[in-house]
């Protein structure tokens, strides 16, 4: 994106310095996002919006806001500096909202960059497992207090198995025939699971696991470490709305135990780390047992699988569909992105049951 553009957008907002440079941070499927650099003390992120898929960018805004205000709340006794360290802050455009909006155009946000961080795409190291684990933990502790019905559903349904599985239907009626049987090993798959994947949205209907603040997009490449890999705390909260906790727990099970990149495409590099799960999960209780019911803790594993499967349906779904929702690179980058996510259920499975 243009200089000029990334410039006047950035001096929309409240930040009281001047741009000096940007890039572009890539890995976002949906949004695009932007670190610019200043000449003040602080440096900033800069967020496009795809209103797209986000419906009400203004309500999306408001749930980050009112998350960060309760997250802050947990240290009555550190400044805002100190806390921009901590949590994620974000600043007020020059018209007083959280965010702007070029009108015919786009949505953007911006936030202070938390210094000296950094994001593993892939881990490599326990600690960041059990770190990850910590972070989640906290995020979903500290959060445990605060009123879900404040926050909008920024996406209806969106880790709903049964709406998925609907979408994944659909998509099948009016997908091409070559893909279909590209896709053809897969639907099998889908079939044989499917029973099996719906057992936690179930409970979740029947009222046996309870519906809380969460994140909903919890990759650990969405959490923010140190160099010597420390946790900070969790990013790109676009998604914190009403939820339960196994699909958070899920997601990052999903990024964490795969040796490989989620679109890695030679699948002999995908297995399923065990070592790192466990690693996760004591992290995860350490921090968020206190606030976890019976039902919840005994499902955390199925809540991994299910999660893997659901994420292996959604890019089984946009291949189908021609590639509609994610961005892509190569026209099977999303049937590549699946098969992966197959074959880490595969490994999941045979590693949980062989433990
Ligand atoms: C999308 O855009 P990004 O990377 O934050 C998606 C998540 C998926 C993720 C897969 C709104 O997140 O649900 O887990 O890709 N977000 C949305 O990498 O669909
Ligand atoms: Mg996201």
């Amino acid at each position: 994106m243009k200089v000029e553009t990334i410039k006047s957008i950035f001096n929309e907002f409240d930040h009281q310095s001047n741009y000096v440079s940007h890039s572009e941070l890539n890995s976002g499927h949906i949004n695009d996002t932007f670190l610019v650099k200043t000449d003040g003390s602080k440096d900033y992120i800069l967020q496009r919006i795809n209103h797209k898929i986000f419906k009400d960018v203004p309500g999306l805004v408001n749930n980050k806001v009112l998350t960060s205000k309760h997250l802050k709340s947990k240290y009555p006794n550190l400044s805002e500096d100190e806390l921009s360290v901590k949590v994620l802050s974000f600043v007020k455009s020059k018209s007083t909202d959280f965010y702007y909006f070029k009108k015919g155009e786009d949505f953007w946000n911006v936030m202070i960059f938390i210094d000296n961080s950094v994001t593993h795409e892939i881990v490599k190291d326990k600690e960041i497992a059990y770190e990850g684990g910590k972070l989640l933990g906290d995020f979903l502790n500290s959060t445990s207090d605060f009123d879900s019905s404040k926050l909008i559903d920024v996406i209806p349904n969106f880790h709903d198995m049964s709406f998925r599985y609907k979408q994944y239907a659909s998509s099948l009626q009016s997908a091409l025939k070559e893909r279909l049987l590209k896709a053809s090993k897969y639907i099998k798959i889908v079939s044989e699971l499917k029973e099996e994947m719906h057992v936690l949205q179930n409970l979740k209907q029947e009222g046996k696991i309870p519906v809380r603040v969460t994140h909903n997009d919890t990759k650990i490449s969405n959490s923010l470490f140190t160099k010597d890999n420390k946790g900070i705390c969790m990013i790109d909260t676009d998604t914190v709305m009403p939820g339960i906790i196994h699909y958070d727990f899920g997601d990052a099970i999903r990024t964490i135990c795969n040796s490989a990149a989620e679109d890695e495409k030679d699948l002999s590099k995908v297995a399923f780390n065990l070592e790192y799960y466990k690693a996760y999960e004591k992290g995860f209780l350490e921090k968020s047992r206190d606030s976890l019911s019976e039902i919840g803790l005994k499902h955390l594993p199925l809540a991994a699988k299910t999660m893997i499967f659901i994420m292996a349906l959604r890019f089984l779904t946009d291949y189908l569909n021609n590639d509609i929702y994610y961005k892509t690179e190569y026209s099977e980058h999303n049937l590549d992105r699946a098969k992966n996510q197959f074959k880490l259920i595969e490994s999941f499975s045979e590693k949980i049951i062989n433990q």
